[in-house]
């Protein structure tokens, strides 16, 4: 059915199935389980998603980018941006990240995105000064690579670096923030000499969550009885506000014209009052539909947002918020949680899911009915909380409103979940026991987990065997050790490396010795991330 009406849609509509030029998707990776790049990759070309922003420039990624045409844009961490002071680092991180991936059918690589957020109040100036000469010296390095026409640096700034004065708290009074007042006219004449863009992240839904007074209506798109009148405007939801508030301190510095970008904005779906599905459908449905028309300031210029973001993120800091894992346009597993229409015309419909998703078996680990003694139970659950993601738990959420046994089972499943269904995982003091009955109701879901991916860990390198091997030998005779194997290979201008570690701990006076191997294990087709496993004791 969904097929069918896509296929009509695109025969009888034609561009009206299309995403907006400007629009692109934020793709975070902070997860225990992450969906392949190759699956991401298709899912974002199956529905037309022709921008990307990544947080980094892991080379799964990069990989599975390649060929697409998808117009990326990389970053450098903010704990690089030390490093990037020196520029024959950067020069050398321009070579490895960028003009590797510089070939036919390689990586169309647009921006680079110099730290995130670097000057965030909560940052207290641990990055203020180190931003723009790594900001320079990578623009320099690009230009200097024969990349820079064509890759521009920039930083993706949060919008607390600008604001209106409280005296007159209306968007044509923006100026930049004045601690760091200098610092950004200097950058904002930079990104003005070499032709890169200000990348700003506007969060309406932030500005609803820290403040009790700010009323719900103004952090979306279908007007308000108390609009902020400004000069003859009036303002009738926040992003205008804030994105205007924006273009007036660009103004004040002299460059009112430099081209902006947004590069996060969305709305969560739980860990919040205000974050469901229903909340986050009006906010895209308002927002997409709006983008088109600008801003009061900047009128009738498309405005190019990065959605934020692709997929829930089940390991991200809740520091923020619970909210913080749930920004997906998808689920975890790639399946689309409501619908929206990127091509901004309001012909809402759910999005293309991930395909070909390999699930773990369909288990799910609960309470066990007959557990009497539960006073153990908390204990567990705080447990199981503080090692998976718990969040649709709270006030508000998802999952608020379970009774005591139901409560537990979540949290005993989503830490089940998160173990790949380990053996030992579904027992908590023998209060759990795994069952085959998928217990969601209501808005509650009990997931289960996605195979892990990049699962060559089924699959080690002979160099990690031999490493296994050579621990286990050499724990007998020597108290501390380390083995190191590395294997290359270069495939489609692709350099694969594989590395394998053995580390032997013994204690002196220990009967017993482990040892640990950590390794970057691969196949030919994928890169993983660093692995490690940890060996039985073996005594001696
Ligand atoms: C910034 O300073 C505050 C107050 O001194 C402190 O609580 C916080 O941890 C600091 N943050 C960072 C990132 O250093
Ligand atoms: C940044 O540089 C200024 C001026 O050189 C200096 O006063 C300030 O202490 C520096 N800040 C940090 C966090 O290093
Ligand atoms: C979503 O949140 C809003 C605001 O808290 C609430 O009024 C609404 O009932 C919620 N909808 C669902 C489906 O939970
Ligand atoms: C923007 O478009 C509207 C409607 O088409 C038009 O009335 C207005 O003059 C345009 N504004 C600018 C600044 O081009
Ligand atoms: C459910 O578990 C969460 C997380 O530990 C806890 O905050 C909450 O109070 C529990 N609710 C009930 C009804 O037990
Ligand atoms: C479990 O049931 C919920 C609906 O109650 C459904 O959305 C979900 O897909 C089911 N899970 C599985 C793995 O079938
Ligand atoms: C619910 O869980 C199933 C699998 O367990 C998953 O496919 C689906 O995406 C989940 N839905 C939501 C809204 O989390
Ligand atoms: C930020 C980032 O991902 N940098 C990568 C650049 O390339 C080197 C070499 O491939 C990687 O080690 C870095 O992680």
């Amino acid at each position: 059915m969904g097929a069918c009406r896509n296929f009509a849609c695109l025969l009888l509509l034609g561009l009206s199935c299309s995403v907006a030029d400007g629009l692109g998707v934020n793709w975070g990776t902070i997860a225990t389980h992450r969906l392949p790049s190759k699956t991401v990759a298709q899912l974002l070309q199956d529905n037309g998603i022709k921008k990307a922003k990544i947080f980094d420039a892991d080379e799964t990624s990069m990989k599975s980018l390649a060929g697409t045409g998808i117009e990326v844009m990389i970053a450098i961490p903010n704990d690089m941006l030390a490093m990037m002071n020196d520029y024959d680092a950067a020069k050398e991180w321009v070579k490895k990240n960028v003009t590797r991936y510089n070939f036919e059918k390689g990586v169309n690589i647009k921006y680079v995105a110099v730290g995130n957020e670097p000057f965030l109040k909560s940052y207290n100036d641990s990055f203020t000064n180190i931003t723009f000469p790594a900001l320079k010296n990578i623009q320099n390095a690009l230009n200097e690579a024969g990349v820079g026409d064509t890759v521009k640096a920039t930083i993706p700034l949060n919008a607390d670096v600008y604001d209106s004065p409280r005296s007159n708290p209306v968007p044509s009074a923006g100026k930049f923030r004045p601690d760091i007042g200098d610092l950004m006219a200097q950058i904002v004449e930079f990104f003005s000499q070499h032709g890169a863009p200000f990348i700003v992240n506007i969060y309406p839904f932030l500005s609803l969550y820290g403040n009790s007074d700010f009323p719900i209506d103004y952090a979306f798109f279908e007007g308000t009885s108390n609009p902020v009148l400004d000069e003859g405007v009036e303002y009738t939801n926040v992003f205008d506000a804030n994105f205007d508030t924006l273009v007036s301190a660009l103004k004040n510095v002299g460059f009112g014209d430099l081209p902006i970008v947004v590069g996060e904005v969305g709305w969560p779906t739980d860990g919040d009052v205000n974050a469901n599905v229903t909340m986050a459908e009006r906010f895209y449905a308002g927002l997409l539909k709006r983008l088109a028309a600008g801003t009061p300031l900047r009128p009738n210029s498309t405005i190019e947002v990065y959605l934020f973001g692709l997929m829930d993120e089940d390991a991200k800091s809740v520091a923020p918020g619970n909210f913080e894992r749930h920004w997906g346009l998808f689920t975890y597993d790639g399946q689309p949680k409501f619908p929206v229409d990127l091509s901004g015309k309001g012909q809402n419909q759910l999005l293309v899911g991930a395909k070909d998703v390999e699930y773990l078996p369909l288990k799910w680990c609960a309470v066990n009915p007959s557990a009497t003694d539960l006073s153990k139970l908390a204990d567990n659950v705080k447990y199981a909380c503080a090692h998976a993601d718990c969040t649709s738990l709270g006030y508000g959420c998802s999952c608020s409103g379970l009774d005591a046994r139901a409560n537990a089972s979540y949290a005993f499943n989503v830490y089940f979940q998160t173990q790949n269904h380990k053996d030992e995982s579904c027992d908590f003091q023998g209060l759990a026991a795994v069952t085959t009955q998928n217990m969601s109701h209501g808005t509650c879901n009990f997931t289960i987990q996605i195979v892990p991916s990049a699962s060559s860990f089924r699959r080690p390198q002979l160099s990690v065997l031999l490493s296994a091997i050579a621990g286990l030998l050499s724990c007998r005779r020597f108290g501390s050790v380390r083995y190191g194997s590395t294997a290359e290979s270069v495939r489609d201008s692709f350099v694969i490396r594989c590395a394998a570690h053995v580390t032997i701990e013994q204690q002196p006076e220990a009967k017993e010795c482990r040892f640990r191997v950590y390794a970057r294990v691969c196949d030919l087709d994928r890169v993983a991330s660093f692995k490690g496993f940890e060996s039985p004791p073996t005594s001696l």
